[in-house]
Parts: structure tokens; C-alpha cells; sequence
């Protein structure tokens, strides 16, 4: 395409940017062209950003708990996973995981993101028992826990529906979903990376039967493997479709292959400005959902922090025990802490918002940081 065409034809998605008019595939392929300048897709997604969440950049203080890495599913981006009799291979007793619940009440944390992988042994009332344990000791902890795929395999162990699957952990003590197992809708590329596991229909399915009984979940999408531009914007749409008609998603997270200690480390990883074009069309695509996050243990810290100006309202958490990213590979440091985080959203430009998992504003003791309540939402 000719230089002025291509002036044109992004002036003609800017006006729709501008008029709040949705974005077509079309649209979405086009802005992956590395002919288009990633500074301008960059100012458009910063216009949504701002309009959406002011200057606000939000996080939170959270741990990781994966209970188990052995896993009877063998995706090929994953690093880790283990075979049932892998000396590598964990499963974590009660007692390290109430461990695990009072290191992160001493630390403030406000929620434990907890996933894991799908055991060959252990029970449905296993993973279940996690969740009931967890609360019960530690009840202000909000559990984020087990994505579409864990919730898929515990309707095979129990043959309920994802209704009563979810029903039960949220009777257990689950307070919401994250948006893990998405990797790319298109089957296309599903097939190629892990052709076992809960289909896209099923991930879609789950997502929507949890916002129909009232939880929030996360949503996400794996790039920068073996997936085209096309099947990125296909896999955004979709989301786009459920959202439509539940309203049920808080924050969508797009997540950078990581090739180290994989079946495709023959991939090189994404560059930092693929990183950022993402982030900047996600949050140009996905109009109905209200934050975007750049994932900074995933990123690096850098390029975190320059994409709250490409889109991204939120950088997550502290984070503490963190291992699906760092066995792949990732050189960022295991934990953040809450001074160091605020330093690099205020660096940034933006204005450092402690949120809860459902973003709402936490207000901490001035005395005892370990003291928290959640408020409002943040009204920007
Ligand atoms: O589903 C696995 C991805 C996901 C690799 O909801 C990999 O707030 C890159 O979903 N390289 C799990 N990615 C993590 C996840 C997540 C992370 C942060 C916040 C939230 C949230 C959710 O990680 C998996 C898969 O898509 N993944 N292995 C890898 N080698």
C-alpha cells in the first residue's frame, strides 16, 4: 500500500477512535502492519486509556500459590509443568499452603492468585479443599483461583455442570477467576499448542456460566509464538462478543510468549515494540472492557512502564512466588515492593492507585500496613 493510503486508511480508524465507534478485524489487522507507526496506534490506545481511567495506574499487593505442577496436559509453550513421576514434580500439603496464607497476611496481600496444574492423583475435593482451607484461615484474602481449563477438567472428575463446578468453589470461598488458558481462540493455532485442553467454546462457556452466577473473571491471550495477526484480532473479537453479553470481564491481560525451557524454544520471544503494539490494539479492540494490564514479571519493568502510555491502566501486583513465567525464562525479580511498584507507575506519569482484586480503592492503616478495607471503586 502506497504511503498516503495508509495515511488515510488510519485517519479513517482514528475517526472512529475519536467518535467512540467500534473497531472491525480489518481495523485490528491493519494496525498490526509494522508499516503503521507504532508512536500513532500508541497516542490512539492512550486516548481510550485516559478516557476509560484517567491518569490512574493501578496495582495490588498479591501472591502466587500453584499448588501442583504436575499436569496431565502437556501445552507446548508451557515450562511448568511435570510428569506425574518427575522428580520435579510438587504437590503442596495443607500445611505449606496455610504457610503460604500467613506469609501473605503479614505482607498486606489482598488477594492469591492460585493455579496449578491438573494432577493425576488428586482429587476434585483436593483443589476444592484449597480453596476452603484458604478461607477459613485467612478470610479478607480475596482467592483469584483456576482458570477454565482447571474448571473444565473438575467437571470431568465430578461430571457436574460448570454451574455447579462454580457454584461449589464460590460456596467454598472463590472470589473470582483469572484469565489463564485462554492462549489463541483460533483453532487454527489451539490445535498446535495444546489440542488436549478445554476447547475455545469451553473456556468461553465457563467465563460466561461464572458471570452468569455473579463472579468477575479476567481474560487473557497468549502471543508471540506460532499465531498471525489475524488470529491475534479473532481472539480479541471473541472476547469482545462475550463481553457484549455479560458484562462479566474486569481486565483483559495480554501475555508474551516465553520460549526458555519450552517445546518452542525455537522461537524467539517478542520484542518489546510487538509488546507494546499489542497492548495499544487490545485496548483499542476490546471497547467493553474497562482496564488492561501490563503484566510487568512478564514484560520486564521498562517496558511495563511505558505501556501505561499505550493502553494499560494497571501494572498487577507485588507478586510473590510467581514460577509459570520465571521457568520460562523471565529475568525479572520475584517480588516488587509496594514503594518500588508506586515509584514506577508515578516515573511513568501516571497516579499509583492501590485496588483491590475488583478494583476497588484499598485504604491501609496509617500505623498497621497489614490493616486494609476495601472502598468504592475509583472514580476517575
Ligand atoms: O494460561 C504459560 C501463559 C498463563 C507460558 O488473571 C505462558 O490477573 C508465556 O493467566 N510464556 C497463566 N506465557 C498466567 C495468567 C495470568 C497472569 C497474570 C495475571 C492474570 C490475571 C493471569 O500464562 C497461561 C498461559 O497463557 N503461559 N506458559 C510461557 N512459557
Amino acid at each position: 500500500m502506497p504511503a498516503t493510503d495508509y495515511a488515510a486508511r488510519f485517519r479513517e480508524i482514528r475517526d472512529k477512535v475519536e467518535s467512540e465507534e467500534r473497531l472491525s478485524l480489518d481495523d485490528g489487522i491493519f494496525l498490526y502492519d509494522p508499516a503503521v507507526p507504532l508512536q500513532e496506534v500508541g497516542q490512539l490506545a492512550n486516548l481510550v486509556r485516559e478516557r476509560k481511567n484517567g491518569n490512574v495506574g493501578y496495582f495490588n499487593i498479591n501472591t502466587h500459590l500453584n499448588p501442583t505442577n504436575v499436569c496431565v496436559y502437556r501445552c507446548r509453550f508451557c515450562a511448568f509443568r511435570s510428569d506425574l513421576r518427575d522428580p520435579k514434580g510438587y504437590a503442596m500439603s495443607d500445611e505449606q499452603i496455610v504457610e503460604r496464607g500467613r506469609e501473605a497476611t503479614e505482607n498486606g496481600c489482598t488477594e492469591m492468585h492460585i493455579v496449578g496444574g491438573l494432577h493425576h492423583k488428586m482429587p476434585y475435593e483436593w483443589y476444592r479443599g484449597i480453596i476452603e482451607l484458604l478461607n477459613k484461615t485467612y478470610p479478607q484474602i480475596h482467592l483469584k483461583a483456576w482458570t477454565a481449563v482447571e474448571i473444565n477438567w473438575f467437571e470431568f472428575q465430578t461430571k457436574k455442570s460448570k454451574q455447579w463446578v462454580l457454584q461449589d468453589m464460590r460456596d467454598a470461598g472463590l472470589g473470582s477467576m483469572p484469565g489463564g488458558g485462554a492462549e489463541i481462540f483460533h483453532p487454527e493455532v489451539r490445535d498446535q499448542l495444546c489440542e488436549h485442553k478445554a476447547n475455545t467454546h469451553e473456556w468461553l462457556q465457563i467465563h460466561q456460566t461464572a458471570h452468569e452466577i455473579g463472579l468477575r473473571t479476567n481474560c487473557t491471550m497468549l502471543y508471540g509464538h506460532v499465531e498471525q495477526a489475524y488470529h491475534r484480532i479473532d481472539h480479541l473479537i471473541r472476547l469482545r462478543e462475550l463481553q457484549d453479553r455479560t458484562g462479566g470481564f474486569q481486565v483483559f491481560i495480554p501475555l508474551a510468549f516465553h520460549p526458555e525451557n519450552t517445546k518452542l524454544d525455537n522461537i524467539k520471544k517478542p520484542s518489546a515494540l510487538m509488546d507494546l503494539r499489542t497492548m495499544a490494539i487490545s485496548r483499542l479492540m476490546l471497547d467493553n472492557v474497562q482496564h488492561i494490564k501490563a503484566y510487568w514479571i512478564m514484560l520486564g519493568i521498562e517496558t511495563a512502564q511505558t505501556a501505561l502510555a499505550y493502553g494499560a491502566d494497571d501494572i498487577d501486583g507485588t507478586v510473590r512466588h510467581e514460577l509459570i513465567y520465571h521457568d520460562a525464562g523471565a529475568t525479572t525479580p520475584e517480588c516488587l515492593s509496594v514503594d518500588h511498584i508506586k515509584g514506577l507507575i508515578a516515573e511513568a506519569g501516571r497516579d499509583p492507585v492501590e485496588r483491590d482484586t475488583v478494583y476497588n480503592h484499598v485504604h491501609r492503616e496509617p500505623h498497621d500496613f497489614t490493616k486494609w478495607t476495601s472502598g468504592a471503586p475509583v472514580s476517575v
